[in-house]
């Protein structure tokens, strides 16, 4: 209960530290249209992705200890289900759905960390739901139960888009599941495209668990080796790498009378399996102590992102100040030039005072350069700042990967704003949420790391452990 209250209050703080000092900054420049903490402040998150039929909804209602999901052979649920917890009936109430809400509901109220799936529109609206259950299994997270991954359907079919849908639930969840089973073993199109192109460059590797479930329908040890041989050759295709990822081999016995019922052959390997599920358990209620990671990586990536922008922002104005100091110093040579050669014109003439040579030569000098700075240096400046927005990518050194993977993520972010504001903003502000960002990154998440790990060897947990890499580790997506 320590641990949780732990967990919770650091929870609470890192909430803070984006909400106090990367919101302001992210809303200010127009890095985000909301604030940052609002994808975070909720629950931790399951995602729990798969082919159609795969069981994902069957291995839910096993570890919630009641038919909630309804299950069945052919593609039986279309509907994105919000599973969370409902602490209000007493304990020891039999496990069930409490309450229903519908996708409006959940779209529109700001507890939840779904406004920005309002962008799917109403046919998505119509499959998005909010149930909630007394199961104890969801006391500190909450499931997402997805429609099954098919093979024909195309995206018109299903109204929405689902890889985007997808894509946006696997960045803000804690973990994601990927089920197979072992009939439709990592062929499915849909399934392919979500780990080849979703998934990778929506979420970070160590947050996605394969799991290659219904291995109770195998009818032998060396046919469940032959499943699993396939899975791992697919899935080495679709990602194009040749390490394995971890796989969970699992099954749901709620799903069979009998272990080995309607299968013919020796199933007597399932006794090694137990094991699995009570591990697929264990990571899945590892979830919360997972999001304190995930907070911290998201403190980390989003502070480095803004301070990155802000860096981008101050060099451009430097560029700039030196631009117009160089025009300025030629404006006054030329005006001067302008002066003389009119004194001299002017000198060389018979008849004319000397007095009134040098008037107008300064008069001459003085107003080219008025005409200088006034009309041609903006002409030039604005010249400059245009060529300047069409090459970007100089603005700030990128030396390694982690630098560049930054600045394309924020790219689009700086050329908005230099736009909008055409160059002209605050530099002594700008300066300050620098300073203010860096302190976030430099120190705050130092300090926060630390802490997770003494939280961590405190109660003599591991962190949850990074499974064998299968995605090249991307940004996380704002
Ligand atoms: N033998 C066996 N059958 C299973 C297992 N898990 C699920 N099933 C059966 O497989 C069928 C599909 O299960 P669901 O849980 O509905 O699968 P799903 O992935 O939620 O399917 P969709 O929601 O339609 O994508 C049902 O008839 C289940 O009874 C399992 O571990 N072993
Ligand atoms: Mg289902």
């Amino acid at each position: 209960m320590h641990r949780e209250d732990d967990i919770d209050s650091l929870r609470e703080e890192l909430l803070e530290m984006v909400a106090d000092h990367l919101t302001p900054v992210a809303l200010r420049y127009g890095y985000s249209d909301v604030p940052l903490e609002t994808n975070i402040k909720w629950r931790p998150q399951v995602l729990v992705l798969g082919n159609y039929s795969s069981g994902k909804s069957t291995l839910i209602n096993e570890f919630l200890g009641a038919d909630i999901q309804s299950t069945g052979q052919a593609p039986t649920d279309d509907s994105f289900t919000v599973i969370t917890y409902d602490d209000s009936p007493p304990p020891g109430t039999f496990v069930s759905v409490t309450e229903e809400r519908d996708g409006k509901y959940l779209l529109n109220d700001p507890e939840f960390p779904f406004e920005m799936l309002k962008k799917h529109g109403d046919r998505f609206a119509a499959h998005f739901r909010l149930k909630k259950v007394n199961s104890p299994f969801l006391r500190n997270l909450a499931i997402i139960d997805t429609p099954g991954m098919l093979d024909s359907i195309t995206e018109r079919d299903r109204g929405y888009n689902y890889q985007d849908v997808i894509g946006d639930l696997a960045q803000i969840a804690d973990l994601v599941l990927v089920l197979f089973d072992p009939h439709k073993a990592g062929t499915v199109r849909e399934a392919h495209i979500s780990i080849r192109d979703t998934l990778p460059a929506r979420t970070f590797e160590d947050r996605i668990l394969f799991v290659l479930n219904r291995v109770d329908e195998c009818t032998s040890l060396s046919d469940l080796l032959r499943v699993y041989g396939t899975l791992c050759w697919n899935l080495s295709q679709i990602t194009g790498r040749k390490d394995i990822p971890t796989i969970h081999l699992t099954y749901s016995p709620r799903a069979t009378v009998s272990p080995t019922d309607g299968v013919e052959g020796d199933t007597g390997y399932l006794h090694y399996l137990e094991n699995e599920r009570v591990e697929l358990k264990k990571a899945i209620l590892q979830a919360p102590r997972r999001r304190l990671d995930n907070l911290a990586t998201f403190v980390e990536t989003h502070g480095e992102r803004l301070s990155h922008f802000l860096e981008a922002l101050i060099n451009y104005r430097k560029e700039s100040l030196l631009f117009r100091v160089k025009y300025a110093l030629a404006g006054l040579f030329v005006s001067l030039l302008c002066g003389g050669a009119t004194a001299f014109a002017i000198s060389a003439s018979v008849g004319i005072p000397h007095g009134s040579m040098l008037g107008t030569g300064g008069a001459v000098a003085g107003g080219s350069l008025v005409l200088w700075m006034t009309v041609l240096l903006k002409y030039f400046t604005s010249m400059w700042h245009r060529n300047r927005l069409r090459n970007l990518d100089t603005l700030t050194t990128l030396e390694n990967q982690t630098r560049s993977d930054t600045w394309q993520a924020i790219r689009e972010f700086v050329s908005a704003y230099l736009n909008k504001t055409r160059g002209r903003f605050p530099l002594a502000e700008v300066k300050q949420d620098y300073a203010d960002v860096r302190a976030v990154c430099d120190k705050g998440a130092r300090e926060i790391r630390e802490t997770i790990h003494e939280l961590l060897k405190v109660t003599q947990e591991k962190p949850p452990a990074t499974r064998g890499s299968i995605f090249t580790l991307r940004p996380f997506r704002g």
